[in-house]
């Protein structure tokens, strides 16, 4: 009997931390499961702003995001930042960003983000940001970003780290 009751405790703990008021919402489209989305608070008058989340995928075949909208900005693409020759760079995804079967996906300051344009007011730390990402095989999926701090590197800022002065985004 105690082997039953002990899985089923585990399970019932599971089911309750799920359930409690968690800051990292978890969303499911299919095989894809989005965990940690996140966005940056923007300084007054900032037209760009940029978007986190971490997407794994739990399936056989692999998925693509290859954009998205959110009604707070004109425009959302998926982009990539590099550095590249001492100085970082960012480009957008034209093919998207795929995401091999078993594999996850962070997008994260300093590489691949969301990036979001014309916005039509400043993210605010403590704002919960609607996006619609837009996948191959998974269709549209709706997330929220929480916008955390302006120096935020991790959602919850508990891992804030200090810029580099002159480093954009
Ligand atoms: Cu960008």
């Amino acid at each position: 009997m105690k082997s039953i009751v002990q899985p089923l405790a585990s399970v019932l703990f599971v089911a309750l931390f799920c359930a409690a008021p968690a800051r990292a919402q978890e969303v499911k489209a299919g095989d894809l499961v989005i965990t940690q989305a996140w966005a940056r608070a923007t300084p007054k008058g900032a037209k760009i702003g940029g978007g986190y989340l971490t997407i794994e995928n739990k399936g056989s075949t692999p998925d693509r995001l290859v954009g998205g909208s959110t009604e707070v900005a004109d425009k959302l693409e998926v982009h990539q930042m590099a550095m590249k020759d001492g100085v970082m760079t960012m480009r957008p995804l034209d093919n998207g960003l795929t995401i091999d079967p078993g594999k996850t996906v962070k997008l994260a300051p300093g590489g691949y983000h969301l990036m979001m344009f014309d916005l039509k007011s400043p993210l605010k730390q403590g704002d919960t940001v609607p996006v619609t990402l837009k996948f191959e095989k998974a269709g549209d999926v709706k997330v929220s970003l929480a916008v955390q701090g302006i120096g935020a590197q991790a959602p919850g800022g508990a891992m804030m780290k200090k810029m580099p002065s002159g480093m954009k985004m």
